[in-house]
């Protein structure tokens, strides 16, 4: 660090950083400037190779003139338009080109802002298209433990990180299936785990325990992210799918992190064959570039609120920024991009090299599991004794001084490239990472 660089930077003690250690943070600061393709650079000139996609998010890559050219045409022609009683055309020619992407028959689209808006937006739609049938007292869902569906009051409580609930209250009724990750059987899986389908079977002893006739809605990442990259054991989804199918439980499949190319298809849905009854987005639907979240419904959910006389506001929700012009523009010149880049293809077809890579670090260092899919990966450390975390944060500090973003929970790494990534970047990429997985004590 010279000291010009010192001296540029800001006062950083006003800004209460988010899902931050924010004092050991400010001791230490880890600034980005400037951002472009697969690299980052850093406030003393660095260049950092984004190993996750900055927060799952940068699907296309960093910098896209496309999109920042949409952003700033739409700024000058439509910069914003109340989102309630009035509309603006790309927000619909958005929606049409979202739903051409998701599975048939969810074709359906409400927008939010975030990952979180979405989870919540969700939730209520299924409360409501209950209440609109007439059963009106499905009103449990069911999450997973190690689930992260954002930090709102609906997400957090069918979340199952202990850390985002910890403190906080949470809604009553609703209950948890168990994690899927299984390590006794499944450690260092490639892909999904053979073991662990019949973890889905305790779907039948909840229902069993709470009535399904009180259920409105299971929520699952198709591949958990945050809490770990858990991919789902081989059957585990589908049969999700068939007990939800026979006790009338909507199924929302949360795909902020695994929608957009992550696995090498528009959606896990797809990838899987497995249709949820909503899913939700976000992140990559803009390339991070603007803030921007849905969820697609499937056309009977939708069809079911659109009753009642034709003056009636059919669903009571909305948030001022549903559907932004600019995050529209965003959202549409993005996709655009991986279309003509074929960037979902590309994905694909890096995922076996990818999964070679990350899986030759298996004798690098203190790792006790590796767990990947599509270009999503996760490295397990074994806990320092009486430090849990430790490991994990000194990984991700001397990544970064080595030019390398990891993400880093706990003592588990995350990786999630940009999908452009090429046999170079994830050869650097591993190259990086086993050097600072063999440094660690
Ligand atoms: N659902 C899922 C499955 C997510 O991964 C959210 C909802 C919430 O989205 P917003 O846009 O409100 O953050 C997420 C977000 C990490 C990490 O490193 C993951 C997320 C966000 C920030 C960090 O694991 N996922
Ligand atoms: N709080 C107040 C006082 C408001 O007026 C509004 C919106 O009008 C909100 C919260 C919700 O904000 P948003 O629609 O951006 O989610």
């Amino acid at each position: 660090m010279d000291d010009a660089s010192l001296t540029n930077r800001p006062d950083l003690s006003a800004h209460w950083m988010p899902f931050t250690a924010n004092r050991q943070f400010k001791a230490d600061p880890r600034l980005f400037v400037a951002a472009k393709g697969l690299y980052y650079r850093t406030e003393d000139g660095r260049e950092v190779l984004d190993g996750t996609s900055g927060l799952w998010c940068v699907n296309a890559g960093h910098g896209r003139p496309e999109i920042a050219e949409a952003v700033h045409r739409q700024l000058l022609t439509l910069d914003f338009a109340p989102s309630f009683q009035m509309g603006h055309p790309i927000a619909f020619e958005l929606a049409t080109r979202l739903a051409a992407l998701t599975p048939p028959g969810l074709d359906r689209l409400f927008f939010t802002n975030s990952g979180s808006e979405a989870v919540e937006t969700a939730l209520k739609i299924a409360l409501a298209y209950h209440r609109a049938r007439g059963e009106g007292q499905r009103t449990r869902f069911i999450g997973r433990e190690r689930a992260y569906h954002g930090v709102n009051f609906g997400g957090m409580s069918v979340g199952g990180l202990v850390n985002n609930r910890r403190t906080f209250v949470t809604l009553p009724g609703v209950d948890h299936l168990r994690a899927t990750h299984d390590p006794a059987r499944s450690a260092f899986s490639r892909g999904l785990p053979t073991q662990g389908a019949e973890f889905a079977d305790e779907l039948e002893r909840l229902v069993a325990l709470h009535g399904p006739e009180t259920i409105a809605a299971v929520i699952v990442e198709p591949v958990a992210g945050s809490g770990g990259v858990l991919p789902p054991p081989v059957g585990y989804l589908e049969r999700l799918r068939s007990i939800c199918d026979h006790h009338g439980l909507l199924l929302v499949f949360d795909e902020v992190i695994t929608g957009f190319g992550r696995l090498g298809a528009p959606f896990a849905a797809e990838y899987f064959g497995v249709t949820p009854d909503m899913i939700t987005m976000a992140k990559g639907v803009t390339n991070a570039a603007i803030p921007m979240g849905a969820v697609a419904a499937k056309r009977e959910i939708h069809d079911g609120l659109m009753k009642g006389p034709q003056s009636a506001i059919e669903f009571f929700h909305g948030y001022t920024y549903s559907a932004h012009p600019v995050a529209c523009a965003a959202a549409l010149a993005t996709l655009d991009i991986y279309e003509r880049e074929r960037l979902f293809e590309h994905a694909a077809a890096m995922a076996p090299v990818f999964e070679a890579a990350v899986h030759g670090l298996r004798e690098r260092g203190p790792v006790v599991d590796i767990r990947n899919l599509g270009l999503m990966a996760a490295i397990d450390l074994a806990p320092r004794p009486g430090a849990v975390g430790a490991r994990g944060y000194e990984a991700l500090v001397r990544a970064y001084q080595a030019g390398l973003l990891i993400r880093v929970t706990g003592d588990t790494i995350a990786l999630s490239p940009p999908l452009p990534v090429g046999e170079p970047e994830i050869a650097d990429l591993s190259r990086i990472l086993g050097d600072v997985l063999e440094s660690l004590d």
